[in-house]
């Protein structure tokens, strides 16, 4: 049976401070890294022996897989790492506190940039030195293809080509594949494989470090999924996710 487990990093210092983040390479905190053991144990626990694991460029991600994988004495996996799995960009807002820029635009204003379907951040300007067109490791990618801000709908877009191509190839072949990537690009995909509406995926909020485990049928439609481990912790991580943005948020 085709199986996927999709995993967001661990705590990364950025989501410590409330930042914005995006595309900008963070480290996970200690936190981070004993989410991403337990996420190990958790997977271990389950029995999950992984033919091939997709990351993102960003390191919050990296490392995050490295450590699970490593917890469950499966480093040997191949991995492949890409830019389309990494977190959607966040545009002008990136480094932004998050509170703060509540307090400044209103709540409703936030939840419709971290949130909504298709409404993208303010652009990050070309020139910006954030913008990814001035990073080294995009430097073989046509710079049109390099977003100065992304809404949920454009960076499943980007997400996409990489799922037929790549991944969805493997679980055709029945083989069990860990992606290891980041709250919004992974909210994507949730979308994408779960069907539901854009107004339902403005109130789904991807937790740190928990793996979110789907059995897929042949023709890769989800027949169940579920959070690896305690679900009442899944759930208060998720709500704890959501609120992040309230003013006044430290
Ligand atoms: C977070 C998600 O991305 O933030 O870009 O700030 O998963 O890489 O930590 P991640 C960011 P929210 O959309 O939850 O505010």
């Amino acid at each position: 049976m085709p199986t996927l487990v999709l995993l967001r990093h661990g705590q990364s210092q950025w989501n410590l401070d409330n930042r914005f983040t995006g595309w900008v390479d963070v480290d996970i905190t200690e936190a981070g890294r004993q989410e991403a053991l337990k996420a190990g144990e958790l997977m271990k626990a389950e029995g999950l022996r992984f033919d091939f694991a997709h990351t993102s460029v960003l390191k919050r991600a990296i490392r995050t897989l490295n450590t699970a994988l490593e917890v469950m004495d499966q480093l040997w996996v191949p991995v492949e790492k890409t830019w389309r799995l990494n977190e959607r960009h966040y545009g002008a807002l990136q480094g932004l506190d998050k509170a703060e820029t509540t307090a400044k635009h209103g709540e409703a204003q936030v939840k419709i940039w971290r949130r909504s379907y298709d409404v993208p951040p303010p652009a990050m300007d070309l020139k910006d030195p954030g913008h990814p067109a001035n990073d080294l490791r995009y430097a073989k990618l046509d710079v049109k293809a390099l977003p100065g801000t992304e809404s949920l709908a454009t960076t499943l877009d980007r997400v996409l080509p990489y799922w037929h191509d790549a991944i969805a190839p493997q679980l055709k072949a029945q083989q069990t594949v860990l992606v290891t990537a980041h709250g919004n690009s992974l909210r994507a995909l949730y979308k994408y494989l779960t069907d539901v509406t854009e107004a339902q995926i403005l109130e789904i909020n991807i937790p740190t470090g928990i793996p979110l485990l789907f059995d897929l049928d042949d023709a890769l439609k989800v027949k169940s999924f579920r959070y690896l481990g305690d679900p009442d912790a899944a759930k208060r991580a998720a709500e704890a996710v959501a609120n992040q943005a309230k003013a006044g948020k430290h």
